[in-house]
């Protein structure tokens, strides 16, 4: 597929460099764990509701699995997220926010998940640039109704989306910097090509899943997919990663698991099915439409609170091969009076394993989980830049960081002084605050964060970002 003539459309979208990265942990005897990270896909996926999506394939492994419908993302950008996940640490352990350090050097010489799992085989492949417009008239798509920045903002919860810039036939349009929205005809163009590019993916994904079926494995195949982080498809005016927001935090997570979440002796393989595209749906792509249901169409949702750094103990968990969460620095010293801290050598992770949210709801069961997920963005200044480049500031450059937290019903976000000399928050500067209630505003329109009854909301919030991801978790896990 993928090789219809393309002369109706030939804008291509080379900064949407769409690649999966597989890995295939054979664990032990018959064990395997099917890793796919999908690069810098958001949830526009047919399983997660959204009628735009044309995602035969990824849809139908959610059938036979748990599909999480609230898992985050440490950092909406690539390299800080990916080290977060494949190490089980967040960007503060590893003080890892750009593209230019390597944790290994400087931080700790940290176990990875691949490590840990011993892999037999690990391969990588990309893709990019490809479209299927048979599947995505232009007509289907507009902007999003959020296409605009918020009034009273602050300049730092936006990125000047500088990557697309660079674009041969975005510099044409010359824009104003950093602050004038690409022409309708064009966002949707993008927009376009982001669907598209999603379903080159899952007909890739469903390639490569099918070889389970040839290769006689899927009865013992685990199979995970994640992506790194989110996107902005033009919400809030932006475009790509590099931000707060819940678009570009929000990811998919989809695990089966033979025995526990399908029954691999009953339910067809992937290699005999027949896709049908999907009906449009009376369900809108906004989150709401899920939310606090577990069966919908068929599929297994849990909307319990999961970040990308509970990946590497969940799937330890899976293979019997669990790790411990890291000891808190704090209490490390406090005990052992040492400047050395405990997590330079320690298998350990700041995540924890969700299996039993996954076990319980295959009993129709919720569980009580997290009270709340954790991110970040770095920002050399309040307002967007070239140079530094305000959307990958360099560690050196960063002068204000965003922490954000996300409870079932509301996201707040703090932009705080930093100090990179001795990468430290200085949480007596904050410079901009954001509160949003996602109970009625999931798109993140109304920042609350001044209004007079939200106040008392805000400095709980507040103090349960300060008090960070610890204090947040699931009763069994605290100590
Ligand atoms: C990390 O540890 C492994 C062995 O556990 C070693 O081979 C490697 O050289 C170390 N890397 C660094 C940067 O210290
Ligand atoms: C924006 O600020 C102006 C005054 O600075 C105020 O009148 C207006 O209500 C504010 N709008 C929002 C949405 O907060
Ligand atoms: C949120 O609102 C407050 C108060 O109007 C303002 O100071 C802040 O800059 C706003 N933040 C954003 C990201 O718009
Ligand atoms: C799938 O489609 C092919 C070709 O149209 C057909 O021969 C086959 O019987 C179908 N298989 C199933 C399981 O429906
Ligand atoms: C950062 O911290 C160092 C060490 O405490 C201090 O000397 C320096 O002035 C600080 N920089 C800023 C910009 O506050
Ligand atoms: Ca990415």
């Amino acid at each position: 597929m993928g090789d219809r003539p393309r002369n109706s459309v030939h804008f291509r979208l080379s900064n949407l460099f769409i690649f999966i990265n597989f890995t295939i942990f054979r664990v032990f005897g018959k064990q395997n764990v099917l890793m796919i990270v999908v690069d810098d896909l958001r949830p526009s996926l047919g399983c997660y509701g959204d009628p735009n999506a044309v995602t035969p394939n990824i849809d139908l492994l959610a059938k036979r699995g748990v599909l999480f419908t609230r898992a985050f993302a440490q950092q909406a950008l690539c390299a800080p997220s990916r080290n977060s996940f494949l190490t089980g640490r967040r960007p503060d352990t590893l003080k890892l926010y750009d593209f230019y350090s390597y944790w290994r050097d400087t931080i700790g010489n940290f176990s990875t998940l691949p490590q840990h799992l011993k892999s037999h085989g690990y391969t990588t492949m990309s893709i990019g640039k490809v479209f299927h417009p048979e599947h995505h008239p232009l007509e289907k798509f507009d902007v999003p109704d959020n296409y605009k920045w918020s009034e009273n903002v602050s300049y730092a919860a936006y990125n000047p989306w500088l990557d697309l810039r660079k674009r041969d036939d975005v510099k044409k349009l010359d824009l104003k910097f950093p602050f004038q929205k690409i022409p309708r005809y064009y966002a949707k163009l993008i927009i376009q090509s982001y669907y598209a590019a999603v379903t080159y993916v899952d007909d890739l994904i469903g390639l490569l899943l099918k070889q389970l079926a040839v290769y006689n494995i899927e009865r013992f195949t685990t199979v995970v997919l994640i992506s790194d982080h989110g996107w902005s498809l033009g919400e809030h005016g932006e475009w790509a990663k590099y931000s707060n927001f819940e678009v570009a935090l929000r990811v998919p997570v989809i695990i089966t698991i033979p025995q526990v979440t399908f029954d691999p002796w009953i339910e067809s393989s992937y290699a005999t099915k027949n896709f049908t595209l999907p009906q449009n749906s009376d369900c809108s792509p906004k989150m709401g439409c899920i939310e606090n249901r577990y069966r919908k169409k068929g599929y297994v949702m849990s909307d319990a609170m999961i970040e990308l750094v509970d990946i590497f103990p969940t799937i330890a968990d899976l293979t019997n091969l669990p790790i411990p969460l890291c000891i808190d620095d704090k209490d490390y010293r406090h005990k052992y009076k040492s400047n050395s801290t405990s997590m330079s050598s320690n298998l350990c992770s700041e995540g924890v394993s969700f299996l039993p949210v996954i076990y319980a709801i295959m009993y129709e069961k919720i569980i009580p989980w997290k009270k709340a997920v954790f991110s970040q963005y770095p920002r050399p200044g309040v307002v967007p830049t070239r140079n530094p480049n305000s959307d990958e500031p360099r560690l050196s450059e960063i002068t204000i960081m965003g922490y954000t937290i996300r409870t079932k019903e509301y996201r707040y976000t703090a932009w705080a002084s930093f100090n990179s000399s001795i990468v430290k928050t200085d949480w007596s500067t904050i410079i901009a605050e954001e509160l949003y209630y996602h109970k009625f505003d999931v798109e993140e329109n109304l920042n609350l964060s001044t209004i007079p009854e939200f106040s008392r909301i805000k400095n709980k919030l507040r103090n349960q970002l300060k008090n960070g991801w610890r204090k947040a978790l699931p009763q069994r896990y605290k100590n």
